[in-house]
């Protein structure tokens, strides 16, 4: 038995092909795993519950299947979807994690994250998301018109493709900035973990490293941009691998 570990899937109506890999992904082998974990960046983009996408529908019908079927489907937010709600967690049929959270796998405690609060040194970031996980933030956001919110989520991806493209200062916002080591070590310490699965950085790697003369692991999950990326974990040992 496997339980699955993916993140950074980033669904988006101009990437159908991506949505149908995670379909068949579903199909052929979450269905059966002992539980699927998604850490975080599920969608390219999440305004509300009641945004009425045809990718949305589609996933949450998908995931449905699988969790009905008997797999418990666990969700985290990430910085592009931390506004999926509760209301779409029960149409997908998925109970929605904290960030972090701490976990057994097969005897084992592994401390779970999206892994956008390690990367401290993205200030600007770092200020965004404080900013924008405020429940009064978040309630205030909600109630406004659907198109000032769609308005909202195209104003960040410009801000976001603006940095990445380096037209800003260097080493702000999402994926362009990786794990501060210090941020990590906090974690290992606080947890007292010796195993830690994040995604959020697009750089698919286990990392053995020391903290406290203890060896510890980090698996960071891939992005699906050009192919999928998975996490399968059982009483053995973890395999991460690309999905075509
Ligand atoms: C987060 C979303 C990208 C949603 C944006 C001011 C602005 C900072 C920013 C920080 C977050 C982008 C730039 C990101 C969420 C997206 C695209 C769609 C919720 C602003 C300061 F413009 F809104 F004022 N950010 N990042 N989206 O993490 O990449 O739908 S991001
Ligand atoms: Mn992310």
């Amino acid at each position: 038995m496997t339980t699955l570990f993916i993140s950074d899937l980033h669904l988006d109506a101009e990437r159908p092909h991506i949505t149908e890999l995670f379909g068949r992904f579903l199909d052929a082998e979450a269905r059966g795993a002992d539980a699927l974990y998604i850490l975080g960046d599920l969608f390219e983009a999440w305004i509300g519950d009641d945004d009425p996408s045809a990718t949305a529908t589609f996933v949450a019908d998908r995931l449905r299947v699988v969790a009905d079927g008997g797999t418990p489907v666990w969700f985290m937010h990430g910085n592009r979807d931390f506004l999926v709600g509760q209301a779409f967690a029960d149409r997908a049929g998925m109970a929605i994690l904290p960030d972090p959270t701490v976990v057994d796998l097969y005897g084992k405690p592994v401390l779970l994250m999206h892994g956008d609060t390690l990367c401290t040194d993205d200030v600007a970031y770092q200020q965004f998301r404080a900013q924008t996980r405020d429940p009064v933030w978040q309630a205030q956001f909600l109630a406004q018109p659907l198109a000032a919110r769609i308005a909202f989520a195209k104003q960040a991806r410009e801000a976001s493709k603006a940095h990445q493209s380096g037209l800003a200062s260097q080493g702000t916002m999402e994926t362009i900035t990786d794990v501060a080591p210090a941020a990590v070590a906090a974690a290992f310490q606080q947890f007292g973990v010796e195993t830690l699965i994040h995604g959020h950085t697009h750089r698919p790697a286990v990392h053995a490293l020391d903290v406290d003369g203890r060896p510890r692991e980090r698996i960071v999950l891939g992005d699906w941009y050009e192919q999928g990326s998975v996490l399968r974990v059982d009483s053995q040992g973890h395999r991460l691998e690309a999905l075509a």
